[in-house]
This record gives C-alpha cells, sequence and structure tokens, in this order.
C-alpha cells in the first residue's frame, strides 16, 4: 500500500519535469532548416520508445553491450555518446540525402529525487536523461532533452 502510494507520487513529479524538459532549446531560427533539425530529434526520441532501460543480458554495463551493432542496440545506454551523420529515422535507417546534418545522442543518469544531477553511470537509479544534439554544418540547429523511468 505504501509502496504503491509513493510510486504514484514519484510517477507524477517525473512527468511533470519531462513536460519541461521537452520544450527543447532554439539556437537558430531558420525556419526549414528548424523544421529539419526537430524532425530529426524526434526520430531519436521516438527511437527510445522501443528501448529497454538496461540491457536485457548485462544491465549494469554501460553502452553498447560486446557484438552489438545500431541494428541490434537494445537499451538505452546503448546510444550514448552516437553521432549519426548521415542522420538515421526511428527505424534506424541512414538519411543518406540529408548530408552535413548529424544527431549527437547523450545518455546520462540522473538521481530520481532530484533530476538536475547526474550521477555515475554504475548507480543503481530508475531514470535517464537523454540529449540529442542535431547539428546543420557543424553549427547546433536544435537540442531536445527527454527523461525515461525504469518501468515505462
Ligand atoms: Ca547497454
Ligand atoms: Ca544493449
Amino acid at each position: 500500500m505504501e509502496t504503491g502510494l509513493a510510486t504514484i507520487i514519484i510517477g507524477v513529479g517525473v512527468s511533470a519535469l519531462v513536460q519541461l524538459l521537452a520544450k527543447g532549446t532554439i539556437s537558430n531560427l531558420d525556419g526549414a532548416d528548424l523544421t529539419t533539425a526537430v524532425n530529426l530529434a524526434n526520430s531519436i526520441h521516438e527511437l527510445t520508445y522501443g528501448l529497454s532501460f538496461a540491457d536485457p543480458v548485462t544491465p549494469t554495463h554501460w553502452g553498447p553491450e560486446t557484438g552489438e551493432v545500431l541494428a541490434t542496440y537494445n537499451d538505452v545506454d546503448d546510444f550514448d555518446g552516437q553521432v549519426f551523420s548521415p542522420p538515421i529515422d526511428a527505424r534506424r535507417q541512414s538519411l543518406s540525402n540529408f548530408t552535413n546534418w548529424s544527431q549527437s545522442v547523450s545518455v546520462q543518469k540522473v538521481d530520481v529525487n532530484r533530476l538536475v544531477t547526474v550521477v555515475p553511470n554504475a548507480t543503481v537509479m530508475p531514470t535517464l536523461r537523454v540529449t540529442v544534439t542535431v547539428q546543420h554544418l557543424g553549427q547546433t540547429v536544435y537540442a531536445e532533452t527527454w527523461l525515461i523511468t525504469q518501468g515505462q
């Protein structure tokens, strides 16, 4: 009973913060570039919906597990530090006609009680923060951040 209540309270707090973070940042107001950049950021966001919070075989390992490649990445931290240029769509297909564009992904573990605080990757914590930064010709056009909670 008490455990269930705590889960609900934490869940409400997290989703409020997700909405705040999901607004993203805009650093370049070129309309067409911005539309492209938002779409490329959303592709990565959509892609992460299908991933496990941690690897099913080696959940404490950070980054891609041995033998994994883009097509077989199956948990969120597999994408930490990955840069896609040309960028990829939500089905991980390379978008070869988007030359000079890139998606850079950062995954950080954050404190569930203080979501702005990054904690070491090995910490047992049910919250990850993902940031994708989209660049065109080396300039950042758009960046978006969202949270992923364990069991989502
Ligand atoms: Ca992994
Ligand atoms: Ca994996």
